[in-house]
């Protein structure tokens, strides 16, 4: 398998330092590095980083207080924070561990010490790593699961509000599972779940949009800005490519094949909406769907 290098980011307002640190993990990390808090909090926006380094004493914003802010947003609270300070105080190792750093070294350091935490650190990064994805993954179809879809929908939801965007949804239902399952057994019914799910993620790739689980024989996909042509397009197109897999289904009665009926919604959230009032909408589409026939699409 192969492995990817995880990546430490170096903040310390002293190039000799960033120097220094960067010289000692350059051959089993990444290295990034920043020479003030201000570039640091911008970095860890834009790029993935696993561990960071982080300096105390520096001009504008102190090591603490970028701890700080790091550990207040939700992007950014679980990349773990060693402090590498010459203040060697027991209160400032305090601050800095109440402030929510994982660890706190003295300066100056002792090379191997350095390396070795942040070799168990990063570690442990991965395992948390490892833990929260297979959390947030259905386990049968290996898409994201339910409980990973409502935490993006309600941030995506609060994202468009505030940035007054259209949002967008397609809830995508298999048609006569029920039968599939009584004519081809439960086993093969899996089977069937995991392609559908493999043909809808190859649809978005590359896209911004989120395929889910959303339960059963029930799928779910989040479109950010996006427009109601654009979403019947992209629901349009998954339809085509779920019939394309010609999965037999000699006990559907709409076709020879496994089809699915979808719902679209798209709006622009509102502060006296719910949030979930987008979903009900596409649920209706998806009522209307199966009503006028099933294997199409409806908003
Ligand atoms: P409709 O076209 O109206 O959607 O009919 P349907 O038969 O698909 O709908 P219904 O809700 O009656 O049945 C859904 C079926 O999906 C019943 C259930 O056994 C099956 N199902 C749900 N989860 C799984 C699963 O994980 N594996 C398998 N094999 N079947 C599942
Ligand atoms: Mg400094
Ligand atoms: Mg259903
Ligand atoms: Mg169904």
């Amino acid at each position: 398998m192969e492995t990817v290098k995880q990546t430490v980011l170096i903040v310390d307002d002293s190039p000799v330092n960033i120097s220094i640190i960067r010289r000692m993990l350059e051959s089993d990390y990444e290295i990034q590095y920043a020479t003030s808090g201000e570039e640091a909090l911008s970095l860890v926006m834009v790029n993935h980083v696993d561990l960071i380094l982080l300096d105390v004493m520096m001009p504008g914003l102190d090591g603490f207080e970028v701890c700080k802010k790091l550990k207040s947003q939700p992007f950014t609270k679980n990349i773990p924070i060693i402090f590498v300070s010459g203040m060697c105080d027991v209160e400032d190792e305090k601050k800095g561990l109440e402030a929510g750093a994982i660890d706190y070294i003295f300066k100056p350091f002792h090379t191997t010490i350095v390396k070795m935490r942040v070799k168990n650190h990063l570690e442990l990064k991965k395992y948390r790593d490892l833990l929260e994805n297979l959390s947030l993954r259905d386990g049968l179809t290996g898409i994201a699961n339910r409980r990973y879809f409502d935490e993006v929908y309600s941030k995506a939801w609060q994202r468009a509000l505030c940035k007054g965007e259209a949002l967008g949804v397609l809830l995508l239902d298999i048609d006569f599972f029920k039968h599939y399952n009584d004519y081809y057994g439960h086993l093969q019914g899996d089977d069937c779940l995991r392609l559908v799910a493999g043909a809808l993620s190859n649809s978005i790739k590359g896209s911004k949009g989120l395929v889910a689980r959303y339960g059963g024989e029930e799928f779910v996909v989040l479109l950010p800005s996006t427009t109601l042509e654009e979403a019947l397009d992209i629901g349009e197109k998954m339809r085509k490519n779920v019939q394309s897999l010609k999965i037999f289904h000699e006990a559907s009665g709409v076709c020879e094949y496994v089809t699915l009926s979808i719902g679209v919604a798209v709006m622009k959230p509102d502060k006296d909406l719910a949030a979930r009032s987008l979903l009900e909408k596409a649920d209706h589409g998806l009522y209307q769907a199966k009503n006028k026939g099933r294997n199409q699409i409806h908003c």
